[in-house]
C-alpha cells in the first residue's frame, strides 16, 4: 500500500524481483499526502487500508510508503496476522550494507524525518553510524507536479541538497517513494562519491528473503497485478506513467 501513487516505485522493484507473485496495490489517493499529517492520523489511515487488504486474503503486506511505515509499522506488525514489511527498515538495512565510512544521509518527508525511524534503525544495525536527515517535501511536490524532467529541476535539486556539501556522507537513502523519480538530478547534485540507496530495492530484497525463508513463494509461472485507488482512478492511471514505464489499469475502491 501507499498513500497514493509514489509507492509504485516500490511495487516496481518488488515486482521486478518476484514477477510470479500476485499483487494487489492500494493507493490511498483520497487521503494523500501523508507526508505532512500527524503520525496518529497516518497510522489510522494505514490501518484502515491494511485491514481491508487482509480481507482480500493476502499472504504478506508491504507498506510501500515511508511516512506510513514510520507511523504504523510497529502497530501493524502486532495487529495483523500476516507478515508486514516496511520500506524504512528495508532501506536502512540497504544503507548500512552500502556505507563504507558509516556516514549516511537520509532525505524524506518531514513526517518521516520527525519520526526518527531511519536513524534509529540505522544505529541499531550500525551503532557508530552518523546519520544526517533532511525533510524535503518540495521534492514530492515537484514530482507530483510532473516537473521531474524540467530543465531547471537539476539546479533546484542541487540547491536543496547543498547542505550536505562537506558533510562527508558516502551514502544517501532516498527515503520517500517519489525521490527515485529524480534520481539522476539527486546523483548529479551529490556527486559520484555518494551512493544513492532506493528503499524499494531494499523492500524487494526483504520480501524475497521472507518468502524464501518461510517457503511462501508462489510456484505459478506468471503472477497477476491489481491496482486499486481510494480516489480518482483515471487520474491515477494517467499519473502512473511518471512512476512506471508500462501502463496500468486502476479500479476504484
Ligand atoms: N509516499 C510518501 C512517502 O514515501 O513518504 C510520500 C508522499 C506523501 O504522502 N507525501
Amino acid at each position: 500500500m501507499d498513500s497514493g501513487i509514489g509507492g509504485l516505485t516500490v511495487f516496481d522493484q518488488v515486482f521486478k524481483k518476484l514477477p510470479n507473485e500476485d499483487y494487489i496495490y492500494i493507493g490511498d489517493q483520497k487521503n494523500l499526502p501523508y507526508g505532512e499529517k500527524s503520525s496518529e492520523l497516518v497510522c489510522q489511515l494505514t490501518t484502515r487500508i491494511a485491514k481491508y487488504e487482509e480481507t482480500l486474503g493476502i499472504k504478506m503486506m508491504v507498506i510501500g510508503c515511508n511516512t506510513a511505515t514510520a507511523a504504523s509499522l510497529d502497530y501493524l506488525q502486532k495487529e495483523l496476522t500476516i507478515p508486514v514489511i516496511g520500506v524504512i527498515d528495508a532501506g536502512a538495512e540497504l544503507g548500512v550494507e552500502t556505507t563504507k565510512n558509516h556516514k549516511i544521509a537520509v532525505i524524506a518527508t518531514n513526517g518521516t524525518v520527525k519520526s526518527g525511524r531511519y536513524e534509529r534503525k540505522i544505529k541499531e544495525l550500525l551503532p557508530d553510524a552518523e546519520v544526517i536527515s533532511k525533510g524535503l517535501p518540495d521534492f514530492v511536490t515537484l514530482v507530483e507536479g510532473g516537473h521531474a524532467k524540467d530543465a531547471d529541476t537539476p539546479a533546484k535539486v542541487a540547491d536543496a541538497l547543498s547542505s550536505f556539501d562537506g558533510t562527508g556522507v558516502d551514502t544517501m537513502i532516498m527515503g520517500c517513494t517519489h525521490f527515485p523519480i529524480i534520481r539522476d538530478s539527486i546523483q548529479k547534485a551529490v556527486g559520484p562519491d555518494v551512493t544513492l540507496v532506493d528503499p524499494g530495492v531494499g523492500a524487494a530484497k526483504a520480501v524475497d528473503k521472507y518468502l524464501g525463508d518461510n517457503d511462501m513463494y508462489n510456484d505459478q509461472d506468471k503472477g497477476t497485478q491489481k491496482f486499486l485507488s481510494t480516489g480518482d482512478e483515471k487520474a491515477f492511471e494517467e499519473h502512473a506513467s511518471t512512476f512506471l514505464s508500462y501502463p496500468i489499469t486502476v479500479s476504484h475502491i
